[in-house]
């Protein structure tokens, strides 16, 4: 059986997190890739406290195993968030977009497991010195806000440059991958763009068939210019805010103005058009609709095959 040192850290049967994507990873998916044996992921995104609540109190009557709540921290929410976390006593908090450490007291106070998502060697490093038991090294070619690096680069580099456990992230989807990622020194694996399509997902049927359908190079990083580059799939919208990003007659403002709502569209109204269908590079491997638990199992038991064929080439 595959087992890593995170799973004894959190008390989960296999290193695999369900990648917070906002709108998306609700109580019920978290739920059910906690029952699955992973940890399952509420994402916050923009959405107020209230929500976050809510949806923290449903995941408790639908498992009894650990789950984790994720604060995007450029919320105006995140600190009402980061106190809801702290009071209903989550087993883990993971973070994004930002810097955590004036939560962190509290959330060791509460006895909350703080775990960041991080981009680059030197943000985990700070991290680490505020007291994270973890960092999940996220690579660009993961869905939604990226940084520069791409995993392959990103997830060594940082499994030499701190002293706490480390999972990799971007372009991971099945056992192959989590593989790679114990190869490159993580514990263990964060995985998105796979759950999109999982049974327990409640989004927009035309958001899962996007991604069953999408090719390797169907998807686009837009919003560089804008310092958060977000990567989607290639749709009008996407290719629409491209264009507009390298027309220098088009302000940041309108910009900024252009994408607003465009998330929701695609999660809530599957709109094709205007929808800003977030996904990563690894979505043209992603090809039929799972149970959240038979897509950790799949990745589990693939990842013990690979790591078993790997000594075939010790001569
Ligand atoms: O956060 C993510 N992925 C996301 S957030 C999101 S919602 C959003 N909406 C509009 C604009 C931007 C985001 C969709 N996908 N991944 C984790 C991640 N965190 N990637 C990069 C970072 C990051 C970036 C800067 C973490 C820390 C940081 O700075 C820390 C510091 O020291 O300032």
């Amino acid at each position: 059986m595959l087992k890593s040192p995170i799973c004894d850290l959190l008390g989960i049967k296999y290193p695999i997190f369900q990648g917070a994507m906002a709108w998306i990873s609700d109580a019920d998916l978290a739920a059910a890739v906690s029952n699955g044996g992973g940890l399952g992921i509420i994402a916050s995104g923009q959405a107020p406290a209230s929500y976050v609540a809510e949806q923290i109190r449903r995941a408790k009557t639908l498992t009894d195993k650990p789950f984790g709540v994720n604060i995007m921290l450029m919320s105006p929410y995140a600190a009402a968030i980061a106190e809801l976390v702290a009071q209903e006593r989550v087993a883990v908090v993971t973070t994004g977009a930002g810097n955590p450490t004036k939560y962190m007291a509290r959330w060791h106070e509460a006895g909350v497991t703080v775990i960041p998502v991080i981009p680059s060697t030197g943000i985990a490093k700070k991290m680490e010195q505020a007291g994270a038991a973890a960092v999940v090294a996220e690579g660009g070619e993961s869905g939604g806000h990226v940084g520069d690096l791409t995993t392959m680069a990103l997830l060594p580099q940082v499994v030499d440059a701190v002293s706490i456990p480390v999972l990799g992230a971007g372009g991971i989807a099945d056992g192959r991958g989590m593989a790679a990622a114990f190869m490159l020194g993580a514990v263990g694996v964060q995985v998105g763009t796979r759950f999109l399509v999982a049974s327990e997902t409640n989004i927009h049927p035309t958001y899962k068939a996007k991604v069953l359908a999408a090719r390797d190079i169907d998807t686009i990083a837009t919003g560089k210019r804008l310092g958060h580059p977000v990567r989607s799939l290639k749709t009008p919208f996407s290719q629409a805010f491209f264009q507009k990003e390298y027309d220098s007659s088009v302000s940041n403002e309108e910009l900024e103005e252009f994408g607003v709502g465009a998330l929701r569209k695609a999660v809530v109204d599957g709109d094709e058009r205007n929808g800003s269908f977030l996904a990563g590079q690894i979505a043209g491997m992603v090809t039929r609709e799972q149970p959240a638990a038979d897509i950790v199992l799949d990745i589990v038991t693939g990842a013990e095959a690979a790591l078993r064929e790997a000594s075939r080439f010790i001569a």
